[in-house]
């Protein structure tokens, strides 16, 4: 499948997407979701994450907001989504910042074989084990270098994104970047955790992670830069970049004439 080809797979199949992920962006993530032509559900309850899994073409794992009780949820539906073969999709939000999240990080990558990790460039430097700038959620904005995505994917056995600026995702053999995006994205909240659920969604419904990664992610920078030419402040834009999630794409030329897809390692 071509990766122009993944946005229409995503609206034929409909995929439902359970997200256990922080409470500050739970509405937006369900509403792109829905823009996008796919269907979420949230069940953080540690008594039933794991049966709803049962019913999902994917999981996201997001730590975010972390308690306890969560952390439990996010193992048992992870190790159930591993037993039933569908993908797992995580956000280290914030890993770095504090020990717990830290800690609860490498535990979720202990017992959960995690599919896809989306993060932005500190976070996943973190998860190779290099400092990084932290400032609560957010990255510094400083990005990372190509070979060590690569390396960080090999060692932690995961197809690796690291957003910012320009996104870099690999496998482990094969690393690309992707510079399609707009720094609007960077004054709404949730726009690194909603990505995870798109990544979840592309996944879902494809054979080939990469080339599911790769539609994800040059499609949501392309959402994005269309949204951008209509509206000039966060508010409209968070607004307009849902309606682009919806509107784009059905034309596999609306992307390729766009798209900044580079194979750099
Ligand atoms: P942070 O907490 O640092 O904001 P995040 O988890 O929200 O990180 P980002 O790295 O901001 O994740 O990535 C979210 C989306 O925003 C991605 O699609 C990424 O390509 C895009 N993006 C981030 N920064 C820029 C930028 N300066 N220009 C264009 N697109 C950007
Ligand atoms: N605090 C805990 S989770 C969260 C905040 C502000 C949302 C982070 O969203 P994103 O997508 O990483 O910007
Ligand atoms: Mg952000
Ligand atoms: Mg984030």
């Amino acid at each position: 499948m071509k990766y122009t080809d993944a946005i229409k797979e995503v609206r034929a199949k409909n995929p439902l997407i359970h997200c256990i992920t922080n409470n500050v962006v739970i509405n937006f993530t369900a509403n792109g979701l829905i823009a996008l032509g796919a269907s979420p559900v949230m069940a953080s309850a540690k008594e039933e994450a794991a049966q709803m899994v049962q019913h999902a073409q994917a999981l996201l794992i997001n730590i975010g907001t972390l308690s306890i009780a969560d952390v439990e949820a996010m193992i048992l539906a992870g190790k159930e989504a591993n037993r039933l073969g569908i993908p797992v999709i995580f956000d280290p939000v914030g890993v770095g910042a504090t020990t717990y999240r830290t800690e609860t990080a490498r535990r979720i990558l202990a017992e959960v074989d995690i599919t896809v990790i989306r993060g932005n460039a500190g976070e996943i430097a973190v998860l190779g084990g290099t400092s990084a700038n932290i400032k609560g959620v957010d990255g510094s904005g400083e990005g990372i270098s190509p070979s060590l995505v690569q390396q960080i994917a090999r060692e932690l056995d995961s197809v690796v994104i690291a957003t910012g600026k320009i996104d870099i995702l690999s496998d482990g053999n094969n690393t690309y970047s992707i510079a399609n995006g707009h720094e609007m994205l960077t004054n709404i909240t949730g726009s690194g955790c909603l990505l995870g659920a798109v990544v979840a969604a592309f996944t879902g419904v494809a054979d080939d992670i990469m080339e599911a990664c790769i539609g994800a992610l040059s499609f949501y920078g392309i959402a994005a830069e269309a949204a951008a030419e209509h509206t000039e402040a966060p508010g409209s834009f968070q607004v307009a970049f849902l309606d682009q999630l919806y509107l784009l794409g059905d034309s596999a030329s609306d992307m390729e004439q766009v798209d900044k897809i580079e194979v750099v390692v």
